[in-house]
């Protein structure tokens, strides 16, 4: 008989409550947890669909390795033998930093890998971590660093109290939001306007979630503009909060002369927002009581995402919002994550690049991840829980061949994915549903949540017998070279102890180890809240944890810069600004007729991670969003193909005509182009095009604050196919 199990969906940030039916072990059905304390029954078709990818038979159930065009099934001693072997070698002739490691977003949603993985990476003497943070975010990590002295110091919107939320770049309504925890963001940004607040989009398309407020288009990659004149705007008008700056800011004067003479006149020439627009929302702003700015990836992925994450900041505070109900917030999680990570000391532009490009939070930009293959200074790569081919900039092609370069590729994944075809081995790792967690670290460790509350879930099924955690496989590895593991040899002999205990045939033996299940629970009692058997007993939809503080950021000693005040202007940032005005300003106003690309976030597509379920892929292309003035202009109706070329790359896809977007603007749903993934039987029928092959890598291409990628605003010609 089926049997209902609580959990909570891991697909992305919202994290909803989910219902679970299971039968003999096997996942029936997937529905919303209607009793979950923030989710209240609100789910997705992803979340739901999940069973999907849990029943897959295209799953890997065992370690693979590639044997000239074949894949053999081998045993969990053979491949850590032949793996550790390699990286020994590798190690040896070359040095740890040789073998690097690749992170993809499914592996922000487990909570112990990281630490184990940085362990072993530690111990191997490699600093070499790339992954998709420089694709979405570490843009925001390095202002949080460089203004409040933590890159974990991260101010979220009191979505519960606001009257005014700015969301510029993100989408929440499809996307569950990002570094900030919003499920049911849509009813809840709609609450926003019931109370009599206002909630405004501005963003090239005219997205889902706008239906519940207000919309203004701006032209890609032009939101610095933007920033600079609200800012200097409100300035001028008097609207900046003179204790707040006086008490607990830095840097103002400059500031405030950095954005001098940006008139909302002057940025409607590249934005496409009318000086009184813009004026008005100034206004609106500075009248509401408790206002909040919001960016996320579609500025993030563009050319300035550290200076808008900054000056958007910047309005958070110097209006007085920050740290102010219906303002931004400076969350409390289970421990101050913030304050633990700087005692490390190996955060922000920890390791030095030849190039000079920054590592953010220990992230090497993606972006150069093809030249520094080519340069050999990376020779094996392990790539946990990512499509790097698809997700990542990819120009014609080229990541792949950096990446047939390599003398040793492993990829531990659900599945054999496009990057998975190059491995020389694929270690099969559990889904979550296969998994005891709590919500993704940042939630839970930051408390980056207007409603905080914390949950805990047991694993709902049993994983096939030959997949393996990825914690335990990187104990596993360490065993294998004999390593120590958290600087410690006893650790390291003492975790490889428990990596025999934890899947041991006998019952006896694996109740001595430290499993998932422990480790969690030790977690929690820590923070001082109930261990794990009493969330399951008495918690399975949630625990609330009361709500949010004000007034316990802004002068006390959880702002950690030196002085104890918020750093309104960091030096590289204002030259990095001044440079920028006059050049990329003029690059704009020449560049104004231009077509450029931006990606498109779909509801029942999560990055590559979602193309192999059959009942939510149906159509066997992605498409290219256009305007119809735009489409007319060109010669394109709906469904004709269109070529849509970079310096780059040329793609051809299939057109939708939309007054959805703003004219001169596309949109191309990204993380698609499957037609080479044998190993992904459904999404290989289902390909698409991969739009990441016209994005640039390289330093141009790179943001050079934060080594973020630059995915989104690229300039392209849109032509009709065959022409
Ligand atoms: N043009 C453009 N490009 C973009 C973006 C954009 O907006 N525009 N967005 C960027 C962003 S924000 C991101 S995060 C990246 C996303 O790209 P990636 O981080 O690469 O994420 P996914 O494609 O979701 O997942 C990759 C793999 O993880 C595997 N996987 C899923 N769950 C697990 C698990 O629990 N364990 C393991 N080991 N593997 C698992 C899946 O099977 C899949 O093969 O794409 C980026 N690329
Ligand atoms: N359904 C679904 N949900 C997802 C994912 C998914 O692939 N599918 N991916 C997950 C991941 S990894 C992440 S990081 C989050 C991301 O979460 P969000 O950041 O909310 O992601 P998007 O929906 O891509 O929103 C980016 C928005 O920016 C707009 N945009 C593009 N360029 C510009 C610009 O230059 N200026 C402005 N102002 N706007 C611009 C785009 O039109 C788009 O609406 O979503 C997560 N959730
Ligand atoms: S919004 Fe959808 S994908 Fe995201 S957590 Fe909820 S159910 Fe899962
Ligand atoms: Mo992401």
């Amino acid at each position: 008989m089926a049997e209902t199990k609580y959990t909570f969906c891991r697909i992305c940030e919202a994290t909803c409550g989910l219902a679970v039916q299971v039968e003999d072990n096997r996942v029936r059905k997937i529905e919303p947890d209607r009793e979950h304390v923030v989710s209240e029954g609100f789910v997705c078709v992803k979340g739901t669909h999940f069973d999907e990818v849990q029943n897959s038979p295209d799953r890997v159930t065992a370690p693979l390795k590639r044997v000239g065009d074949r894949w053999q099934e081998i045993t969990w001693d053979q491949a850590a033998a032949e793996i550790g072997e390699k990286l020994k070698a590798l190690r040896a002739r070359h040095g740890g930093g040789s073998i690097a490691h690749f992170v993809g977003s499914p592996a922000g949603a487990n909570v112990l890998s990281p630490m184990f993985r940085s362990a072993f990476f530690k111990s191997l003497g490699s600093n070499r971590m790339y992954g998709t943070p420089t694709t979405d975010t570490t843009n925001k990590f390095r202002v949080n660093e460089d203004m409040y002295g933590s890159p974990f110091r991260l101010a979220f919107p009191d979505v519960n109290h606001t009257r005014f939320l700015m969301v510029i770049g993100a989408n929440p309504a499809v996307s569950g939001n990002t570094l900030y925890h919003l499920p049911r963001a849509r009813s809840r940004m709609g609450d926003i306007v019931k109370r009599g607040g206002r909630v405004v989009f501005i963003n090239p398309r005219r997205v889902e979630s706008a239906a519940v407020g207000e919309h203004d288009f701006i032209r890609p990659d032009t939101d610095l503009y933007f920033l600079a004149a609200f800012l200097n705007e409100m300035i001028h008008a008097g609207h900046v909060d003179p204790s707040v700056v006086a008490d607990h800011c830095r840097g103002f004067e400059l500031l405030r002369d950095a954005v001098d003479g940006w008139t909302a006149e002057r940025q409607e020439t590249v934005t496409g927002i009318s000086a009184a627009r813009l004026r008005e929302l100034v206004a609106a702003h500075a009248a509401a009581e408790g206002a909040a700015l919001y960016m996320a990836t579609g500025v993030n992925q563009g050319r300035h995402g550290t200076l808008c994450f900054w000056l958007l900041e910047c309005i958070n505070a110097v209006s007085g919002n920050l740290d102010r109900r219906g303002g931004t917030l400076m969350g409390e999680g289970l421990f101050d994550m913030a304050r633990e990570v700087n005692k490390e000391g190996q955060m922000l532009l920890q390791y030095q690049r030849r190039d000079g490009l920054p590592t953010v939070v220990g992230n090497h930009p993606s972006g150069m991840l093809a030249d520094d293959i080519f340069a050999g200074d990376v020779r094996a790569i392990i790539v946990e829980a990512s499509n790097p081919f698809l997700a990542c900039s990819n120009p014609g092609g080229r990541l792949e061949q950096a990446f047939e370069e390599l003398e040793l590729l492993v990829c531990i994944d659900l599945f054999r994915n496009e990057v998975g075809n190059l491995a020389h081995y694929i270690l099969p790792a559990p889904t979550w549903l296969e998994r005891a967690e709590i919500p993704y670290a940042l939630q839970s460790f930051v408390g980056n949540n207007p409603t905080p509350y914390m949950i805990y879930s047991d694993a709902v099924v049993d994983s096939p017998p030959g997949v393996r955690h990825e914690w335990w496989i990187y104990c596993r590895l360490a065993r294998a070279m004999g390593l120590p593991l958290f600087d410690s040899r006893l650790a390291g002999w003492l975790l490889g102890l428990n990596d025999r205990l934890v899947y041991s045939r006998h019952r006896w033996l694996r109740r001595l180890a430290l499993t998932p299940e422990r480790m969690l629970n030790g977690m929690l009692k820590k923070a001082g809240l109930p261990g794990r058997k009493v969330f399951l007993e008495k918690y399975p939809h949630g625990l609330l944890l009361g709500e949010n503080r004000t007034g316990t950021f802004l002068g006390t000693d959880r702002v950690l810069t030196q002085d104890g005040k918020v750093n309104l202007a960091p030096d590289a940032y204002l030259r990095d600004f001044a440079a920028t005005l006059t050049a990329g300003f003029q690059e704009e106003l020449a560049n104004r007729d231009r077509f450029k690309l931006i990606g498109k976030r779909e509801i029942r597509r999560v990055n590559t991670s979602s193309a192999n379920v059959p009942r939510l892929v149906k159509q066997r292309s992605n498409f290219c969003y256009i305007h119809p003035a735009d489409a007319s202009e060109v010669g394109l109706g709906d469904g004709d193909l269109a070529t849509v070329a970079s310096e780059y790359d040329s793609i051809t896809l299939p057109v939708k005509v939309s007054d959805e977007m703003m004219p001169r603007t596309i949109a191309i749903p990204q993380c698609w182009g499957h037609a080479r993934a044998d190993g992904l039987s459904h999404a290989r029928k289902f390909p698409g095009v991969n739009s990441n092959l016209l994005a640039g890598d390289g330093p141009e291409n790179i943001e050079s604050l934060s080594g973020m990628s630059h995915l989104s605003g690229i300039l392209v010609t849109v032509s009709p196919a065959g022409q």
